[in-house]
């Protein structure tokens, strides 16, 4: 799982406030590990995201959806006083420090940088010297952290898309082969690269048969040969996990590529949850809720009467999803909550 971050949008009038939120966000996630305050305040930050004037009180904002009087309280601090005291406060302890720079090694979870810190393991140094204590994920979060801090310029996903795509065709000139993430939301950088695959023969109601020529071990091993993915964080049958560089270029920065093989059935369930963002996944699910739908990365299903879900609906685009939910299409870069 990716480290959760700021919502995007560049011409945000109120990005300062936003970015407050979501510092509180990932100190609520990462030092007190609770998912329920870290949740509020990026919901809040992404309905001020979208606003397209500035915020000029607590009290105006509290009438938003997601701002409470806790966090209405906050933003008027914070346009008073150009500063936030819990976050200062937060932002000067040690402790706080210490977990937050270890939470940001790929692989290293909150409960994880919590459990190091405690045995006095605080800074990128320590943790070189205690690689006992790491998984094989976290090593290599810690080898490449400079990195992984890094995000992928537009143009290089671009090369390294028509490198992964010719090499997976010349196997089987069949499958189908998305980037999705924010590149697909037309992003000028991304975090990582998320690919998803698909094979017309893929199906997930034929059991083995036609699945065998189908082989997401087989895909990874010619990246490998063409130098594309250097490092496996993990390989199962659906997903892999790893690192890639431009080959012929060494200049440039490790990168961490997740790809999933699905059925062609849920491709596209998938490429939507994929593409993402996570905020808009969220309430594109709630409004299925409301419609007596429920969606998730593998299908769209109906709820019967007992509200259990159903068949899934056979889906062969995005715009099907949207369709049977009785929304307007919405291109992925406007998917950018
Ligand atoms: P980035 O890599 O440029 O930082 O942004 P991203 O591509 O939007 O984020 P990601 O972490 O790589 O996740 C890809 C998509 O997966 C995301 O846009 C929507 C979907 N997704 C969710 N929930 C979650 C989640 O909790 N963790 C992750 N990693 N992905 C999620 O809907
Ligand atoms: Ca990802
Ligand atoms: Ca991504």
């Amino acid at each position: 799982m990716g480290k959760r971050k700021a919502t995007g949008n560049a011409n945000n009038p109120n990005h300062d406030l936003c970015d407050f939120l979501m510092e509180l966000a990932d100190y609520e996630r990462n030092v007190s590990k609770n998912v329920y305050k870290y949740n509020a305040y990026r919901k809040a930050a992404g309905t001020l995201s979208a606003l397209t004037e500035r915020v000029k009180s607590g009290e105006e904002a509290k009438k938003l959806p997601g701002i409470g009087v806790k966090i209405a309280k906050k933003i008027d601090e914070f346009l008073q006083t150009g500063k936030l005291q819990k976050l200062e406060d937060i932002k000067k302890d040690d402790i706080n420090i210490a977990i937050s720079l270890l939470a940001r090694v790929s692989g290293i979870g909150p409960a994880k940088a919590k459990e190091l810190v405690e045995a006095g393991i605080k800074t990128l140094e320590d943790l070189k010297k205690h690689q006992d204590k790491l998984t094989h994920h976290q090593k290599l979060g810690l080898k490449y952290f400079d990195d992984f801090e890094k995000k992928i310029p537009r143009a290089e996903i671009a090369q390294i898309e028509k490198i992964l795509k010719n090499a997976i065709k010349e196997l089987n000139s069949a499958y189908l082969i998305t980037i999705c993430g924010s590149y697909r939301r037309g992003k000028e950088e991304s975090g990582d690269i998320d690919v998803l695959i698909t094979h017309p023969d893929y199906i997930s109601k034929v059991k083995n048969g036609k699945k065998k020529a189908v082989s997401l071990k087989t895909i990874i091993e010619c990246l490998e040969k063409k130098k594309l993915i250097t490092d496996t964080i993990s390989l199962g049958s659906t997903k892999f996990m790893g690192i890639c560089q431009l080959p012929e270029d060494k200049s440039k920065p490790f990168r961490r590529l997740d790809i999933r093989l699905t059925f062609h059935d849920q491709y596209y369930c998938a490429i939507l949850y994929f593409t993402g963002s996570d905020l808009f996944n969220k309430n594109m699910r709630a409004h299925a809720l409301e419609k007596k739908y429920t969606l998730n990365e593998y299908a769209l299903k109906r709820l019967t009467i007992e509200g259990r879900p159903g068949e899934a609906e056979k889906i062969t685009s995005e715009e099907d999803v949207f369709k049977f939910l009785g929304l307007p299409y919405k291109d992925p870069k406007d998917r950018n909550i």
